[in-house]
Order: structure tokens, then C-alpha cells, then sequence
């Protein structure tokens, strides 16, 4: 199986994360990228290779062409005007609730402004070589794609930064460009064929879920912890199944608690059904184990054994997949924890 994976994504390297009203060590590290890298590596099955360079078109086939142009010299602007620091974090959020009964006003050129205008929350700052390493990631997932496209039944883009809770025009959630969304767009807009995006990581993919909400070329299906109590708290509700033409085209599962294997593996298979109904050329899987039984932000209880499984029951479905890293902050299980999907996942292939 393909790996694609470049060593720029470590010019994102945050400081801190501003998470819980304090200051910790990021839980989205550039040690993360490296130690699935390892795991990889000891598997000579796995095959690495260097993503091409995609340029910015396919990111701006998808985002707001003013985020892409914003995140490209935020930093250094910010540096400009208040001294220099190592990350960059919003301290003024655009809230719709500030200009009610107003309209919308002018813009603010302040880079303060202007920060609160794209990102949506406090824990994803900005360093140096963020714009960078969020490039090299969608270079990574196309990469992937291209692979798939080109006859691989499966290939997996170690993308680092994530990217699914990233929106049209918001950043946020450790995420900057939306790789899954970017990678099915392409893959759609070039092929003419139905995508689906499945999406396994513990958390809602708010922004993959709004960029294809009213599209009926590209499924969004996803299980995630139940957003009444998980991050990003405002989406990820069974009732969004989409709008207009993407009515129907649009399939949350929120989960309780504590959700174990068992339980897990019968809500990944129902899902499956609906992805195979659907009809996809091309399953785009975002794949985060961070639904591990020991992952420090979240609380579901999937085993290491029970990754394998759930790669396998993905791979059954018989379709193309292009596997693109999300979330897993165990650091300790993470490399294990992806080897054991993506040889599930290959089992058949
Ligand atoms: C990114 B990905 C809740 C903290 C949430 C941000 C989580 C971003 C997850 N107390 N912090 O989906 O793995
Ligand atoms: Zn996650």
C-alpha cells in the first residue's frame, strides 16, 4: 500500500493550546505525524512516497479564496503588529450577535479582526510554517488520490495538519484546509462519478458536513461522538441529512459514551449499507482513531484489535478508498492504532 507523507508537516508546531480556559502542551503535535510514520516504516508492505505539489486551484475549488489568502501571510502580519510570538491565536471572534439589526458593515483591515473573521475557536494557533505544512497536507491527500485514481484499490495520505472541521471559510479545530473535502471534490468535479466521505474520527466533520451539505454528487456519512456532550458541539446531529439536492445525501451517528467494539462495528456496518446504496466510484475515508478506549480527549472505547475490524468491514464494501489521516492523540497506541485499520483495510485488497 501507498503511503504519501512529506516531512513539511512539521512546520506547523504550536506552543500551546488554549483548551479548557488554560495553557496546555498541543495535543495536535508534530510527534504525532512522526510516530505513525514509524509504525509505517517497520511494515516494508508499506510503500512511502513524496506527495506532487497541487498548487492552490483545488483549495480554492472548495474554500473561500480569501481564507487561503488570509492564512498565507497571517502570521506575519500578526508579528508586524504586536511583536513577535510563536503562535498566533484569535482574541475577537466576528459572532454574527455583534451587528444584529445592522447589516454588515465594512471590513476591518486589523489583523486582530481579520483573525476572528476566519478562525472559529482558541486552540488552533498559527506558527510560522502553518500555511506550509497545510499545503503539504492537501498535497499529501491529493497525492493519495491520485494513486487511487491511477488503479490502487487503497492508499493512505498521512495528513498532518488535519482537515475536516475546517469549513468554507472557517479554520479551527486543529484543522486549516479541509484535505477529505478537497480530495472528493476533485475526485468528483474530474471523474463525473458519486463520492463518499466517510468520516470515522471521534469528532463531528463539521466542515466536510457543510461543504457537500447541498450537494447530491458527494455523501457525507459520519460517527462521531454524540455532539450534546463532544466537540464541535453545534453540528453532528442525526436529524442534518442535508438540503435541496443533497436532502438525503447527508448521515450523522452520534454515540454514546463509553461505545464499545461490539457496538461500534454494528453502527459502522448499517452505515456501510447506506454508502454502498448510494453509490460511490470512490470512498474518501477520514480516518481518525481517536474513538480509541485511551485517547486523552475523547470517550469512546474502540480496542486496537478492533481497528483492524473496522478497516476490514470499510474494505468490504469493495469500493476504492482514499484513507486520509484525522485525529488520535494516544500517542502511545497511534501508530499501532493506524497500522492495524490500514491492514484491515488491505486484507482483501
Ligand atoms: C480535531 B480532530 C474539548 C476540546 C476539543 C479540539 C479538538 C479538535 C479535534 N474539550 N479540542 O477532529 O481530531
Ligand atoms: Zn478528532
Amino acid at each position: 500500500m501507498k503511503v504519501v507523507y512529506t516531512l513539511r508537516h512539521r512546520l506547523h508546531h504550536p506552543e500551546h493550546e488554549f483548551e479548557a480556559s488554560r495553557f496546555q502542551p498541543p495535543f495536535e503535535h508534530p510527534g504525532r505525524a512522526e510516530i505513525i510514520r514509524a509504525a509505517l516504516a517497520a511494515d516494508d508492505t508499506f510503500r512511502f512516497v513524496a506527495p506532487d505539489d497541487w498548487g492552490t486551484a483545488p483549495i480554492e475549488a472548495v474554500h473561500d479564496s480569501g481564507l487561503v489568502r488570509f492564512l498565507e501571510t497571517a502570521w506575519a502580519e500578526y508579528q508586524d503588529a504586536h511583536g513577535t510570538t510563536h503562535d498566533v491565536v484569535p482574541d475577537f471572534f466576528a459572532l454574527g450577535g455583534l451587528r444584529d439589526k445592522m447589516g454588515p458593515g465594512a471590513e476591518s483591515r486589523s489583523i486582530s479582526a481579520r483573525l476572528g473573521r476566519w478562525c472559529f475557536e482558541t486552540t488552533t494557533p498559527l506558527t510560522q510554517g502553518t500555511y506550509d505544512a497545510a499545503r503539504s497536507a492537501v498535497d499529501v491527500a491529493l497525492s493519495t488520490a491520485a494513486a487511487v485514481l491511477a488503479g490502487d484499490r487503497v492508499a493512505y495520505g498521512l495528513c498532518r495538519p488535519p482537515g475536516h472541521h475546517a469549513t468554507v471559510s472557517l479554520y479551527g479545530g486543529y484543522c486549516f484546509f479541509n484535505n477529505a473535502a478537497i480530495v472528493a471534490h476533485h475526485v468528483a468535479s474530474t471523474t463525473g462519478s458519486k463520492v463518499t466521505v466517510l468520516d470515522v474520527d471521534y469528532h463531528h466533520g463539521n466542515g466536510t458536513q457543510q461543504i457537500f451539505y447541498d450537494r447530491d454528487d458527494v455523501q457525507f456519512v459520519s460517527l462521531h461522538g454524540d455532539p450534546l456532550r463532544a466537540y464541535p458541539y453545534h453540528t453532528g446531529y442525526a436529524d442534518e441529512t442535508g438540503t435541496g439536492p443533497g436532502a438525503g445525501t447527508n448521515v450523522n451517528v452520534p454515540l454514546a459514551a463509553r461505545t464499545a467494539p461490539d457496538a461500534y462495528l454494528d453502527r459502522l456496518g448499517d452505515v456501510c449499507e447506506q454508502v454502498v446504496g448510494f453509490g460511490p466510484a470512490v470512498v474518501v475515508v477520514s480516518l481518525g482513531v481517536d474513538t480509541f478506549e485511551q485517547d486523552p480527549i475523547s470517550d469512546l472505547a474502540l480496542t486496537t484489535d478492533s481497528f483492524e475490524a473496522c478497516g476490514r468491514l470499510v474494505a468490504d464494501m469493495g469500493l476504492p478508498m482514499v484513507v486520509l489521516q484525522e485525529g488520535g492523540y494516544a500517542d502511545d497506541h497511534l501508530g499501532e492504532n493506524v497500522s492495524r485499520w490500514l491492514l484491515g483495510a488491505r486484507a482483501d485488497a
